[in-house]
């Protein structure tokens, strides 16, 4: 069964064990940010705060899907899911999208804040990490954008902060959607781009907020699709765009084609503060619109495990997976472990050898690079199996052979990569990587080492009679 509403989500939560309840009076100010990360590099729970200085009333929730027990949880499969059946289940559920419900109204309209009314500062913005730009109220949220000529309606997860009490700055980066839009209708018409944020929608629809659809792709309906239940959105009060009717909170505003503010620096995805304060958007919020004693959701977005790193490491998996066919590879599956915060990514192929790993790299470099080590393997090795991409990256990759490095044209790097130098993250330069752990095809067959495992080294007839005899003798 879908869940509508965050409050849902939560009371799944509360009923599997997975989420404490914070009691005691808690600081805005970093003490909210710390406790929710020491919870993830404890594997704990999600956190709802439920007493925020200066806030009575507000809640905040962090880590909603920060481990892929919360994650089942959301997608309602069992808590103890394995990875792999997680995977297949998002790629089965993705074949049937869904439209989303327009209804009258919801809980987002319980409050309808407008006008000399808007301040920003009446809401419990964390203050996640030190060091941060500023306080963040959009971390863990859903951005809803429209190309006008296309009536394409975008979902994706970009971070705002507080500028001033009517307005927010944002990072959206040049090629995510929202910055193609702005760029493409907006900016050179020198046009007001609306937009909305939103904050506490049920888990599903933020999740799908961080994956990687195509231009022209509406996120709503593969929510719906992973629901298996449409999303009730409702209008805006400012704007015609449709927003998650039972989100605990929805900023609407409009993007000032001539405005921008400092934004950032903050705690970054791949677990270190690598920028520094840049210039970001600018948003005059026209709206606020709020369920009465609102839950903000966020994430104190760090080193792995955190939603970031496990929910975006399931729509990149998923997405990445998705291209790779596209172009004719044959893949069997992809895994974006959440340790490699989508910067090292597991292939799985059919057939390996060096014509595969060009074409993989080719894929890859294709777009921007925000990735920078790929490891290839055979279908042999479980690609979910660390221990196993271990064991073929140690025996499998050649040292000189099986690496193959490639330049990444500047201007199409991650610029949030940590291990590249202060230059070449402002320039976006940097590099791919592929490893090669595939027997090259044109290896005589006779010659190919054989794997000394259960299945590769004995004959069927032996692997039958001790699968067949296994509990006789006294295995469980
Ligand atoms: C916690 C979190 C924060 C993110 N913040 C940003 C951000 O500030 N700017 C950005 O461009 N992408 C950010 N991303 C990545 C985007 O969500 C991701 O690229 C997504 O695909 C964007 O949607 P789009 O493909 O519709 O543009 C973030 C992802 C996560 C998980
Ligand atoms: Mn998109």
């Amino acid at each position: 069964m879908a869940f509508n509403s965050i409050r849902e989500f939560i009371a799944a939560l509360d009923k599997s064990g997975d989420i404490v309840r914070v009691k005691e009076q808690v600081d805005w100010e970093l003490e909210i940010g710390a406790i929710n990360r020491r919870a993830y590099e404890m594997q704990g729970p999600a956190v709802l705060f439920e007493n925020i200085k200066d806030y009575p009333g507000q809640r905040i929730i962090g880590g909603s899907l920060g481990t892929y027990r919360r994650l089942a949880i959301s997608l309602d499969l069992d808590p103890d899911t394995p990875v792999s059946a997680i995977h297949h289940e998002y790629e089965k559920r993705e074949h049937k999208p869904l439209k989303p419900a327009v209804v009258e109204t919801g809980h987002c309209k319980e409050n309808i804040i407008t006008g000399n009314d808007i301040d920003l500062s009446c809401f419990a913005a964390p203050m996640v990490h030190d060091g941060d730009g500023g306080r963040y109220l959009g971390t863990w949220d859903i951005v809803i954008t429209k190309d006008p000529e296309t009536n394409w309606t975008n979902w994706g997860m970009y971070r705002f902060m507080i500028n001033s009490p009517q307005t927010l700055s944002g990072d959206a980066s040049p090629v995510s959607h929202l910055g193609l839009i702005l760029r493409k209708h907006f900016l050179p018409q020198n046009k007001r781009f609306p937009m909305a944020l939103v904050i506490g929608a049920d888990p599903i629809c933020h999740m799908v907020a961080t994956a990687g659809y195509g231009i022209g792709v509406d996120e709503a309906d593969y929510a719906g699709a992973l629901r298996k239940a449409p999303v009730e959105l409702v209008k805006c009060e400012t704007n015609d765009l449709l927003v998650p009717a039972h989100a605990e909170m929805v900023v609407e505003g409009e993007i000032l084609p001539d405005g921008v503010a400092p934004e950032g620096p903050f705690g970054e995805y791949p677990g270190y503060r690598t920028g520094i304060a840049r210039t970001g958007i600018l948003c005059r919020v026209t709206a606020i619109t709020h369920r009465s004693d609102p839950i903000i959701s966020m994430i104190s977005l760090g080193v792995p495990v955190d939603d970031s790193s496990v929910a975006a490491a399931l729509t990149a998996g998923i997405s990445i997976k998705r291209r790779l066919l596209k172009h004719g590879l044959a893949v069997t599956d992809v895994y974006a472990p959440p340790a490699g915060v989508t910067h090292l990514i597991i292939v799985g192929v059919k057939s390996g050898g060096a014509e595969t790993i060009k074409r993989i790299r080719d894929v890859f470099l294709a777009r921007r690079v925000m990735v920078n080590k790929v490891i290839v393997v055979d279908e042999d090795v479980d690609v979910y199996d660390l221990g196993q991409v271990m064991h073929a990256f140690a025996v499998k990759c050649h040292p000189i052979n099986g690496i193959m490095i490639s330049q990444v044209p500047a201007g199409k790097a991650n610029m949030l990569t940590p291990c590249y130098s202060y230059e070449e993250r402002r320039d976006l330069k940097g590099g791919l990587d592929i490893f090669d752990c595939t027997w090259p095809p044109q290896w005589p067959k006779e010659t190919l080492p054989v794997k000394s495992s259960f299945q590769g080294i004995y004959p069927q007839e032996t692997q039958d009679m001790v699968l067949a005899k296994w509990k006789q003798y006294g295995f469980k």
